[in-house]
């Protein structure tokens, strides 16, 4: 049985690094507060990793998401969606915009696989498995399945949507899950982080030490 510091050299683990895209930076339209911190880890845990899928916030310039596609309503606002509550964001990650893409000091030249996600009109995306009406699948799950990855570790931005979501589902699969927390940052917007960790341990996701992926 491999030891942790031996996970990422493992045909059946893979890295999920999340949404480390310019608008979630700081200076990006959308950024997590230090955010940037994150791209240092990400590169150096990536680095052990046989296996890496990055995803990536893609919306249409007219997406759901966006409080500008709701007159009146103003970004971290929340709404009621077909779906269910809906926070609306400023306008961030446009399809092949500059603030799409992904940091420039992201150093992942092995990454296997990139996960487009929020390109549907209508729905939002944290989730790297689902879309926000729990149903639209990404493909993710099947890619995974069909390379025989067995357990899943995830870091990236923001721990309490994209992070999370991505996680809560990979466990629901059926996967291994793993969240490298210290290589994550939170938005926290009206108690969105403590909401995060509580469901992340609820549905079975383990915090995996940074220092046990590096060593
Ligand atoms: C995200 C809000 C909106 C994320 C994406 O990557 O966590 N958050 N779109
Ligand atoms: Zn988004």
């Amino acid at each position: 049985m491999a030891g942790p510091s031996l996970i990422g050299a493992s045909d059946s683990a893979v890295l999920v690094v999340v949404d480390l895209q310019v608008d979630f930076l700081p200076g990006g339209a959308l950024a997590v507060p230090f955010g940037d911190e994150v791209l240092p880890l990400a590169n150096q845990v990536a680095a052990r990793f046989k296996n890496v899928v990055l995803t990536q916030d893609w919306h249409p310039a007219d997406h759901v998401s966006f409080a500008s596609s709701h007159p009146g309503k103003a970004a971290f606002e929340a709404i009621e969606l077909a779906y269910g509550p809906q926070i609306l964001w400023p306008d961030h990650c446009l399809q092949d915009s500059p603030g799409a893409r992904f940091s420039a000091h992201l150093d992942v030249p092995h990454a296997q696989a990139i996960i487009r996600k929020g390109h549907h009109s209508t729905i939002d995306s944290y989730s790297a498995f689902y879309e926000a009406d729990r149903t639209t699948p990404t493909g993710l799950a099947g890619y995974l399945r069909e390379r025989g990855i067995e357990q899943v570790y995830l870091l990236g931005l923001a721990t309490d949507f994209c992070v999370a979501w991505s996680a809560v589902d990979a466990a629901r699969h059926g996967f291994s899950t793993h969240v490298i927390d210290e290589a994550c940052r939170a938005i926290d917007v009206d108690g969105s982080l403590a909401q995060a960790y509580a469901d992340m341990a609820g549905a079975g996701v383990l915090m995996a030490p940074l220092a046990d992926l590096l060593s």
